[in-house]
């Protein structure tokens, strides 16, 4: 018996992972914006694998604010968070309050059973390129390995498009520029770095900078803003909601185009 659970649990994961290999989309990063796009783009019927460093996917978002697990949406936000069965909650200025355990559980979720394969516990360490010097996949290996700096070499995954949902540090982004010496589609061609916190600007940076900042490579969320130079944001989640569905969309445009 002790044989068959062992097996079992080898065999499915190693299908999954096999079957990851070719993927139309790559998703770096489990937080709200990574997993709601994920979501939207495997519900419209593409292959996504989504990793994630650490062991639970959620980034930022299970501890709302200070660890005071409550977070704001915004009422524009409502019918994305109705879809993803987040609960709402009438708040005192048009906002709705959310619990952000049970709105991280409801993303997570959205993202399983739409059938994104998600990887925990492996960390994206750096991007392929095709000949036409376009990012077309990602190189992964386990967290453990990387934090403990053992020299393992990786494995690599292919992807018509790699988004960077990396959150504060931009990592994908960053680690593109610092390697290749490539420019992005940003102000200065870098990664400016996010400036310090504006509620309300920060929510329109996050959405506005969402997009295709090099040629297969796309990012969302705080990654998106710190890449521009976007203000951060609080402890306000529609922004990563709605930069998620927009980079969904941009990303799926990108497939068909050069598809
Ligand atoms: O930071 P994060 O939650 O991303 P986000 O979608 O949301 C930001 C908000 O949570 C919050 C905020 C709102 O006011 O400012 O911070 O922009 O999640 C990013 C996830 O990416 C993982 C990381 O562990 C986290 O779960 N991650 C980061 N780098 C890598 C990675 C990597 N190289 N490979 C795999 N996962």
């Amino acid at each position: 018996m002790e044989s068959v659970v062992s097996s079992e649990i080898i065999n499915s994961f190693f299908q999954k992972l096999n079957d990851s290999l070719k993927a139309d989309v790559a998703v770096v990063g489990g937080g709200p914006s990574g997993l709601l796009a994920a979501a939207v783009i495997a519900e419209k019927g593409y292959s996504v694998n989504l990793y994630e460093r650490n062991l639970a996917p959620g980034g930022g978002m299970w501890g709302g604010a200070m660890m005071f697990n409550s977070i704001l949406i915004e009422e524009n936000v409502s019918s994305i968070a109705r879809e993803s069965r987040i609960n709402l909650s009438p708040g005192e200025h048009g906002n709705f309050v959310v619990d952000s355990v049970q709105a991280t559980a409801a993303l997570i979720n959205r993202a399983c059973c739409s059938g994104v394969r998600i990887f925990n516990c492996i960390t994206v360490d750096d991007l392929t390129f095709n000949r036409n010097e376009e990012v077309n996949g990602v190189v992964i290996n386990w967290s453990p390995v990387l934090q403990k700096g053992m020299m393992v070499d990786p494995l690599m995954t292919g992807a018509e498009a790699v988004l960077d949902a990396t959150g504060h540090p931009a990592e994908i982004a960053a680690q593109l520029v610092r390697k290749n010496g490539v420019e992005l589609s940003t102000p200065s061609g870098g990664v400016i770095g996010e400036r310090s916190l504006n509620v309300e600007l920060g929510e329109q940076n996050t959405v506005e900078f969402t997009g295709e900042i090099y040629p297969g490579l796309f990012v969302s969320g705080m990654s998106a803003c710190a890449v521009a130079g976007g203000y951060r944001m609080g402890p306000i989640f529609g922004g990563m909601l709605r930069s998620g569905s927009k980079v969904a969309g941009e990303i799926i445009k990108r497939i068909e185009r050069i598809r």
